[in-house]
């Protein structure tokens, strides 16, 4: 059986370990809680998360400094049976970015028996023999200890059969706080010995004004159902200072465009007297204002851009 690990002592310190840096990539399937635990691992919101799925729709790098180690995250979309071009696009900014990391941490939840999707991706998996591989079962805070070791034992069966063993098995619970250390002190001797290639401190790579516009969509993805949070998506035009304001009294003007895919959809998003779209602005706003830690004047407007997760020159101007 393959190395399950469980945390039963500290780690004795080693003095001459050298400095290790390098990149882990989180894959699953959409909603397996690859960017909750990113966000965990780094201890503060890199990736917005949403219980709908393919909530993630770029590779989101969140970095976790340790004295002997940098480990670079970076969290993938959901690996999924794509039914549309951006749905293409996404799988395969997956699967560029398992080519190109130190190990690759395949997500499963607890609480879902393996499934055709799972296997799917260990089969792809199995294939970049190069690269080490850790399984981390994820929300174990769902399950009893009985269906969780049901459900190592399955994973570690999914690798025999398709002949490899994990390098590591971890159950992990992000919202439990269980296991998340640990699961970095398993990545950071996978990463090669070097530098730390971040400055100190930093703790992801996004640009703000994609960081604004992830927060702007993960309110609006709240309480929206069935097609629409995939037809969703947000674009910030502009952030700049107000001008004429005092220097004690600052305010960023942000310009946004929610973008949906059907004139029918704009009822849905905007809301009765709009109070839907005023919700969002409000909640996104508390969050925009904690991230920039300055007051934030957010304008919102609502825009049909026709069928554009199947048009290629709408996904370019989207950003895909
Ligand atoms: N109970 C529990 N829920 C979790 C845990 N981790 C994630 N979740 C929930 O699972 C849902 C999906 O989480 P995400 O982190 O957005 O999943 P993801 O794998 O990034 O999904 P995609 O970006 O769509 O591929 C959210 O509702 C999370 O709150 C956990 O440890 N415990
Ligand atoms: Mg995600």
């Amino acid at each position: 059986m393959g190395r399950m690990s469980v945390r039963t002592q500290s780690p004795e310190p080693s003095e001459q370990a050298a400095h290790r840096a390098g990149f882990a990539c989180f894959v699953g399937r959409p909603n397996a809680g690859k960017s909750t635990l990113t966000n965990a691992l780094v201890g503060k919101k890199v990736a917005i998360t949403s219980n709908r799925p393919q909530t993630t729709r770029h590779t989101v790098r969140g970095i976790v400094h340790r004295p002997e180690a940098q480990l670079i995250l970076v969290d993938t979309p959901g690996l999924h049976k794509p039914r549309t071009l951006l749905g293409e696009r996404l799988n395969d900014v997956v699967r560029a970015t398992w080519a190109e990391v130190d190990v690759i941490g395949f997500c499963l939840p607890a609480n879902e028996k393996l499934g055709p999707g799972d296997r799917f991706i260990a089969k792809e998996l199995a294939s970049i023999k190069k690269t080490p591989k850790i399984a981390i079962v994820t929300k174990t805070d769902l399950v009893d200890s009985k269906a969780l070791a049901e459900q190592l034992i399955a994973i570690d069966q999914l690798g025999k059969e398709l002949g490899f063993e994990w390098a590591e098995i971890v159950p992990v619970s992000a919202v439990g706080e269980k296991q998340v250390d640990l699961l970095a002190d398993l990545l950071v001797p996978l990463l090669p010995e070097g530098p730390a290639l971040y400055p100190e401190g930093d703790l992801t790579d996004e640009p703000e004004q994609v960081m604004v516009a992830e927060l702007i969509r993960e309110a609006a993805l709240e309480g929206v159902r069935d097609e629409l949070p995939h037809s969703i998506a947000v674009v910030v035009e502009e952030m700049l200072p107000r001008e004429d304001r005092p220097a004690d009294k600052p305010l960023l003007d942000i310009h946004a465009f929610v973008y949906i895919e059907r004139p029918s959809q704009k009822g849905i998003i905007i809301g009765p007297k709009g109070k839907r779209l005023k919700d969002v602005g409000i909640k996104s706003r508390q969050q925009i204002e904690a991230l920039l830690g300055t007051p934030v004047y957010l304008d919102l407007h609502v825009k049909v851009a026709k069928d554009w997760q199947r048009d290629p020159r709408q996904l370019r101007k989207l950003g895909f």
